[in-house]
């Protein structure tokens, strides 16, 4: 049976194919569209699949932040015997979006009753930020459940610190949850601007301006410093402010900067926010892009001359293909990913980074990463295209054939070789990211608003669960 989302597109198409425009008006006669392929078996495998690597996780690293598949042991991934659960508080919302709901309650379980974070070490702001604090809030928005919004308050309160005693605002890259001593002022821009969503949904969420606020605050320093191509270079210093480098990516380490100006937008309606966005991608379009053999790319560039300094691209920058189709550009978007999708058919599994004038591998592994799939999805919901549901198959396919193995899925040290080399851990984004892109894209999740909704860098669901 066709799933109702599934319906609502055929009965587009039918209406596409009736020739009739926006008002109803018969345009020009084209030919039937045939209805859209079944993705519900795809959707009930990813499922499947998740349930069988819970499993694996729960009997071997519960509570521990990352199996490590091949072995069956575990690993921490913020400090050293420090276990915050990493794991579960990312899989918490794909869970329930999953309706595995024996396995969403094991998990909230173990976080009411295990999880403190008065602890002695210091933790990567950032990190802590979109996986910790947007995990427990993606928690609490799907569940209802308090304790997961008490927890997330504490944990932010503690990052806090790395905020309000830089002396511009720029956030210092650790914080020491028990003391709030601070470290890491060399710093760049995804750790300086990936903090508005979560925080502004706690600021919502607890009634308090203080998290909104100091977000917004170190996207206002760095804006106001862009060169005067509207560009902005990766490297700051925390305490002054001051760039530490020219070189101007979309890539990490500043990737997740500029889509948090568009989703800050998006979920809180701040127009500064769409307005430095709008700056700064135009700059971006206007400076960094570069089309090789018909195929988009974004360079790395001098931010102050435009000169390009590097063709190199990593992997993580696919997701700008989806950011640029949200923002409305959406033939960029679908360029970009284009683009992307050539290396995809190339490698089977997309390398850490290329050289795009080559299509050469510079980086050879994969840590079992998202982004093809997170800006396929972007780019279905924006266009309702069928092609991006196929590349999101063959990016879970590949996934199955390469990264499957005896107690989960694992990272990837050389996707070039046959059979390709293998790591032996777990990240927790896979709980969160593609698990969850995945069946949202193949299924008609009844839990998910297809039409409102925000899904974080992490892929955590701040807004659009369906309760
Ligand atoms: C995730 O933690 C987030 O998507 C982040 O923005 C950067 N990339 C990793 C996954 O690759």
């Amino acid at each position: 049976m066709r799933t109702s989302l599934q319906r609502r597109r055929f009965l587009e198409l039918l209406g596409a194919a009736a020739g009739l425009g926006a008002a109803g008006v018969v345009t020009a006669p084209v030919a039937l569209a045939a209805p859209p392929a079944s993705w519900r078996p795809v959707a009930d495998d990813v499922r499947t699949e998740t349930r069988w690597a819970w499993r694996h996780y729960v009997a071997r690293a519960f509570g521990h932040d990352q199996i490590k598949p091949v072995s069956g042991g575990f690993e921490e991934f913020f400090a050293p015997g420090r276990p915050v659960g990493l794991t579960i508080v990312e899989a918490l919302d794909t869970l329930w979006l999953m309706e595995l709901d024996a396995e969403l309650e094991q998990g909230v379980e173990w976080v009411k009753a295990n999880l403190r974070f008065d602890i002695d070490a210091s933790f990567q702001v950032f990190e802590a930020n979109i996986r910790m604090v947007g995990g427990l809030l993606s928690g609490y928005h799907c569940t209802g459940e308090p304790r997961l919004l008490e927890l997330a308050a504490d944990l932010a309160d503690r990052l806090l610190p790395a905020f309000t005693k830089s002396p511009s605002g720029v956030p210092y890259r650790y914080a020491n949850l028990r003391t709030g001593a601070v470290s890491g002022p060399e710093t760049n821009l995804a750790e300086t601007g990936t903090y508005i969503t979560e925080l502004g949904a706690l600021s919502r969420w607890t009634g308090d301006p203080k998290y909104v606020t100091a977000a917004k605050r170190a996207f206002e320093v760095t804006f106001a410093k862009r060169s005067p191509l509207d560009l902005l270079p990766y490297a700051v210093h925390a305490e002054t402010g001051e760039w530490l480098n020219r070189t101007a990516t979309v890539g990490p380490p500043a990737d997740s900067y500029y889509e948090y100006l568009w989703d800050g937008w998006k979920l809180l309606g701040d127009p500064d926010l769409k307005s430095w966005y709008d700056t700064l991608v135009a700059g971006i379009l206007a400076h960094q892009s570069e089309v090789v053999g018909g195929r988009l790319w974004f360079a790395q560039v001098d931010a102050f001359t435009g000169a390009i300094v590097s063709r190199e691209q990593s992997e993580l920058g696919s997701f700008f293909a989806g950011l640029l189709a949200e923002g409305g550009d959406v033939r960029d978007g679908r360029r970009y990913h284009d683009s992307w999708n050539v290396v995809q058919d190339r490698y089977g599994v997309l390398p850490e980074g290329i050289d795009y004038s080559t299509l050469a591998a510079t980086s050879k592994g994969n840590q079992l990463r998202p982004e093809f799939a997170d800006s396929a999805f972007s780019l279905w919901l924006v266009t309702g295209d069928e092609l991006y549901r196929q590349r999101a198959k063959k990016h879970y396919d590949q996934m199955k054939r390469t990264s499957k193995v005896r107690y989960g899925y694992t990272i990837l040290t050389d996707v070039t070789t046959n059979p390709v080399g293998r790591g032996d851990f777990c990240p927790g984004y896979w709980w969160s990211e593609q698990l969850k892109y995945y069946w949202l894209i193949f299924g008609d999740a009844r839990r998910f608003d297809y039409r409102d909704h925000y899904l974080s860098t992490e892929g955590n669901l701040l807004k659009g669960a369906r309760r």
